[in-house]
């Protein structure tokens, strides 16, 4: 059954049409441009198509900060509804085939059902998200003072017990990971004995491993503060690391780009990790200060693009296990998230790009010679190239858009959906 798309293929068709010439131009120019350099674009064309990130389902509705959250028309208002907007994303993208949920914010009666709307759309599952960092609606016990490493072990069974049920849905829906972050930690300096709480953490992680399908891997994700400010139970790579390698084979770390703090050379983190073969993969987003959930590439693309220098590097040297999994987790507060979406699969895909040019028999050489400047210079060459008709010719020839952007705005998609779906307190991350 082919997927029904969203937006009206013949609005794609004739938008496409009007930029092709222009685009096959370019195209042709920077084919000629890499060939002198020993490029065959074509072969960077088809790797560029093969990329793929998975949009966050919390990512599709509006986010907000501590302070306040401004809907935006036309919100998704429950899964499905979140659904058919990632649709919007990976028709014009051709980049973003699947999602990854979030329970219980994604509320979930019918799994079955869920996965079968899902491919209805094109669209799959990536890694099941699971929360312990805020209380539901009827919960017995509360997360106040943590969920997996609380000193309490009734909360303790009761967040290792939604856990073990995230990977149940998850297995429905065609899932093969679990991603775990908590909140867990301390606001002042003796409120929680440190090495205690992470032995806790611990414990009830290996029974959560020890749910795991055969083929499932659970992803740990570090986040150094926010909303425990003075130390968190799992605040860096390193601790991510420890408890990764404790847990087993299964347990790899996950990498969200802004779970950092300030002046943390990521791409020396994402080096490490697939070193060592314990990288889990992303979650994408960009900031200036510290998990500001920003586009990504929005502020600092060439870090974006020393990250996937990284990646490039490690799978082209065969790095151990390396098969890390894209996600994005972003929060869009003034923008319309679709948009923000569709630009930031581009913004990836674009550093990935750039980090497929990077001239690697040259930058050796340099590198062993210890020539400081040529080494660099051969990066910026890669990182100033402008691979646009690489990334617009992919969407092209995979049936999507040219320029995402222009035809979602001509759609009038959101403002067909302001209509269908009136503001309703939406059952979704308000501030994420
Ligand atoms: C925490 O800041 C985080 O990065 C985790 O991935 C959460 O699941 C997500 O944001 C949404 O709050
Ligand atoms: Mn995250």
């Amino acid at each position: 059954m082919s997927a029904s798309q969203p937006i009206e293929e013949e609005l794609v068709f004739h938008t496409n049409e009007a930029l092709r010439a222009d685009l096959e131009r370019d195209y042709e120019a920077l084919g000629d441009r890499l060939a002198r350099a020993g490029i065959d674009i074509e072969s960077v064309t088809a790797k560029a198509r093969a990329f793929s990130v998975a949009i966050p389902s919390w990512g599709v509705g509006t986010g907000g900060t501590r302070f306040a959250r401004f809907p935006g028309p036309g919100e998704p208002r429950n899964i499905f509804e979140k659904l058919e907007d990632c649709a919007v994303i990976h028709q014009l993208t051709r980049a973003t085939p699947r999602v990854s949920p979030h329970f219980p914010w994604d509320r979930v009666d019918d799994a079955a059902g869920l996965r079968e709307a899902a491919t209805a759309l094109g669209l799959g599952f990536d890694a099941v998200n699971s929360n312990t960092f805020q209380d539901q609606p009827g919960q017995p016990l509360s997360y106040k003072y943590g969920s997996l490493s609380h000193t309490d072990p009734a909360v303790r069974e009761q967040a290792v017990a939604h856990n073990i049920e995230c990977i149940g849905i998850g297995r429905t829906l065609g899932s093969r990971a679990l991603t775990v972050w908590i909140g867990d930690g301390a606001n002042f300096p003796g409120q929680q004995n440190l090495s205690a709480a992470l032995e806790r953490y611990l414990d009830s992680m290996a029974r959560i491993y020890a749910a795991l399908p055969d083929d499932w891997r659970v992803f740990l994700e570090h986040k150094p503060y926010e909303p425990a400010f003075y130390a968190t139970v799992v605040p860096d790579w390193g601790t991510s690391y420890a408890c990764a390698t404790a847990l087993g084979e299964k347990a790899k770390c996950l990498v969200d780009l802004g779970h950092h703090l300030p002046g943390t050379n990521v791409e020396m983190v994402v080096s490490r990790l697939a070193q060592f073969g314990k990288l889990a993969g992303f979650h994408f987003n960009d900031s200036k200060y510290g998990d500001d959930d920003l586009d990504s590439g929005a502020i600092d693309p060439f870090r974006l693009f020393l990250v996937f220098n990284e990646l490039v590097d490690a799978a082209e040297r065969g790095a151990p296990e390396f098969d890390p999994a894209y996600m994005i987790d972003q929060s869009h507060n003034v923008t319309d998230p679709i948009e923000s979406l569709m630009t930031s699969a581009i913004e990836l895909q674009r550093a990935y790009v750039q980090a497929l040019l990077v001239d690697r028999g040259r930058l050796r050489s340099f590198q062993v010679a210890n020539d400081a400047i040529m080494a660099n210079q051969t990066l910026k060459a890669a990182f100033t190239a402008d691979v646009g008709p690489i990334l617009a010719m992919a969407r092209l020839r995979a049936g999507g858009a040219i320029d995402p952007l222009d035809v979602y705005r001509r759609s009038g998609y959101r403002h067909r959906k302001a209509e269908e779906r009136p503001a309703a307190t939406v059952a979704a991350a308000g501030i994420v």
